[in-house]
């Protein structure tokens, strides 16, 4: 990977900020006929230069002090701590300069706003909607909550996220976390040694570490180990990462303890700040922050900016020919021009017919793939339930056994076929768009090659992808599993016992209600399913359609205006091209610059027409 020079970052001319200036600032000279789209988007560009975040997790079995730790990052106690498990419910801590919270209901996107004075008020407020106690089971049907906080770590374009945390008795908040990996950049793995890194724990990194490109190990809790156990624990983990989880290289752990760095913050003790291994977890995050984040950040931008620029040089050159060509040539180049353009979208409507087509296919196929799910369910729940009546034994009230094996088993069930329905979708749908992709891109560049073939100006491929940029999972897809069973007539299980016949009765009336347990709940999954696809197959067209639209535009569009200016201003369109030229000079400057970050727009002479 190519590294950038230092001064790339930097605020002046030749920094990235300052060349997306530049152009913006040549693209206004311009005018009209260069329609808004690429100065929009360069302007676009800069705003996620100066504001892009990192999505930072803390990721780790529950209690290992996940929370803690961003308390103590935080500087006070703002978020719940808890000696049980809490829901599971993701929390986005984001800067600001006021303590607020934003609490966000599944039921259509309804929010709930609360403006704290103090980080125990915010806690107070959290407690309602995030532990075990004060939401049980999630029942208020939270989806997310977000807070903005001063906290300074906050202000370093981070975006820190405390997770609900694996391997509590609640099954959902595993998979929770799982099916939320694909949206972290990077995350905090978080261990203790009470007790060391279980089987689960290993599992899970391995899942963790396909999905997160970059993680830091943490040893929470040193405060309960003396120096020789905490080497000796520092080596067993060690040992567990190279051999088990095959994490090679000596992965460097940080040994913390979140609850001394917290009462650190919290009473001003630089000293024991360091001492608690915060500080260096602090430094070494924003050094991680600084660097690698931001690399990554302006390659990107740097990129798409270079084929926004690209894009005008092409319609910059396009009108320069056009208006310097034999008027007869141009005509004659504009109508068979005309003619290709006409031929690609005949060729889009039949890919339009053949996308269609597939949608209808992905559907069916979710059918049938719904239909399955609820011969499945069927059978695990009448599972659940045979069980719960067998260890029953005739001595307590088997509604309640069964309740309870139900509410027990049904939301860990459907989030694990959730993350599996996902994972098939997601495979199948990158398959069938990969297809059309290709297609489509097709299209776009035969529309470009055929102006620069006519019009003898060089010709480059475009590589952004933006149109075609596989649509982002949901969100966050929390799922409201039904799990109760409506009431049965107070008292009739009880009476029910003596009789056999009034057994066979009460049976039926559990047969009943499971089998609409089991259709709501394929129903829901299979709703967020159907509108994944929809909206994946709608926003690739749109995107397809926005993409030609605007190469028709910067193409043929450059040469029609070309073509009016001639004939409104005859010959004199002499100054019209010296504007031009001088564009293009700067253009094509700082077009090389993004090329070569370092040198600046005008560190070279020109090589290239
Ligand atoms: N001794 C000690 N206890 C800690 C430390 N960090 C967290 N805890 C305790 O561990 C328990 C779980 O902490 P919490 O932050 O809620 O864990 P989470 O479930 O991973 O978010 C709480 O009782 C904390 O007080 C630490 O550094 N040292
Ligand atoms: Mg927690």
């Amino acid at each position: 990977v190519k590294r950038f020079e230092l001064n790339f970052f930097d605020g002046g001319p030749a920094g990235l900020a300052g060349i997306l200036d530049q152009a913006a600032g040549v693209l206004g000279r311009l005018g009209d006929g260069f329609p808004g789209t690429v100065a929009a988007r360069l302007l676009e560009l800069r705003e996620r230069l100066a504001s892009g975040r990192l999505h930072l997790a803390v990721l780790g079995q529950f209690k290992r002090g996940k929370s803690s730790l961003l308390n103590a990052l935080l500087g006070e106690a703002v978020l719940p701590v808890s000696v049980v498990p809490l829901t599971a419910i993701p929390t986005f801590l984001r800067p600001g300069a006021e303590l607020r919270a934003r609490v966000r209901f599944l039921e259509d996107g309804r929010v709930e706003e609360f403006s704290a004075a103090e980080a125990g008020e915010l806690k107070a407020f959290l407690e309602r909607y995030v532990t075990e106690s004060g939401n049980p089971e999630n029942r208020l049907g939270v989806s997310q909550v977000e807070i903005t906080h001063p906290a300074a770590i906050l202000q370093e374009g981070v975006v820190l996220i405390d997770t609900p945390g694996i391997g509590s008795t609640f099954r959902h908040n595993t998979e929770a976390t799982l099916n939320f990996l694909p949206q972290c950049d990077a995350a905090l793995f978080l261990v203790s040694a009470d007790p060391p890194l279980t089987e689960v724990e290993v599992a899970f990194l391995k899942q963790v570490r396909e999905k997160v490109p970059k993680l830091f190990f943490i040893l929470n809790k040193v405060d309960y180990l003396g120096a020789e156990d905490r080497r000796m624990v520092l080596d067993f983990l060690r040992g567990v990462l190279a051999e088990q989880a095959g994490m090679k290289g000596g992965q460097p752990v940080f040994c913390v303890s979140a609850r001394q760095g917290l009462e650190a913050r919290t009473a001003g003790d630089a000293a024991l700040w360091r001492a608690s291994g915060m500080a260096e977890v602090e430094d070494h995050l924003i050094g991680f922050l600084a660097g690698e984040k931001s690399q990554a950040l302006h390659e990107a931008v740097a990129r798409k900016a270079r084929d926004g620029i690209a894009e005008v040089l092409m319609r910059l050159r396009l009108a320069m020919r056009s208006l310097r060509m034999p008027l007869e040539q141009l005509q004659e180049n504009l109508e068979t021009f005309r003619r290709k353009i006409e031929e690609v979208r005949k060729e889009r409507r039949a890919a339009g017919d053949l996308l269609a087509g597939d949608r209808k296919r992905m559907h069916a196929f979710l059918e049938e793939h719904a239909g399955e799910l609820r011969e499945k369910a069927r059978e695990y729940l009448h599972g659940v339930v045979a069980e719960a009546l067998a260890c029953d034994g005739g001595n307590g009230n088997p509604r309640d056994e069964v309740q309870d094996a139900l509410e027990e088993a049904i939301p860990g069930w459907f989030e694990h076929q959730t993350g599996a329905t996902e994972r098939i979708f997601r495979e199948r749908m990158a398959e069938v768009l990969g297809a059309h992709r290709e297609r489509a891109g097709g299209l776009v560049e035969t529309i470009r090659r055929t102006a620069a073939e006519l019009f003898e100006i060089p010709y480059r491929a475009l590589e952004d992808e933006r149109a075609f940029e596989m649509v982002r999972r949901p969100y966050w897809m929390t799922h409201q599993w039904a799990a109760r069973l409506s009431a049965f007539p107070e008292g009739v299980l009880d009476r029910l016992l003596t009789s056999r016949a009034r057994q066979r009765r009460i049976r039926k009336l559990l047969d009943d209600q499971l089998a609409a347990l089991v259709v709501s709940n394929v129903e829901n999954l299979r709703w967020a399913t159907y509108q994944s696809i929809d909206e994946t197959f709608r926003r690739f067209r749109s995107g397809l359609d926005e993409l030609l639209a605007e190469t028709i535009a910067a193409t043929h569009g450059a040469v029609q205006a070309a073509m009016e200016e001639r004939q409104k201003k005859g010959e004199a369109v002499a100054d019209k091209i010296l504007d031009l030229e001088k564009a293009r000079e700067e253009l094509e400057a700082l077009e090389r610059a993004l090329k070569e970050p370092g040198r600046g727009p005008s560190g070279r002479k020109q090589e290239e027409k």
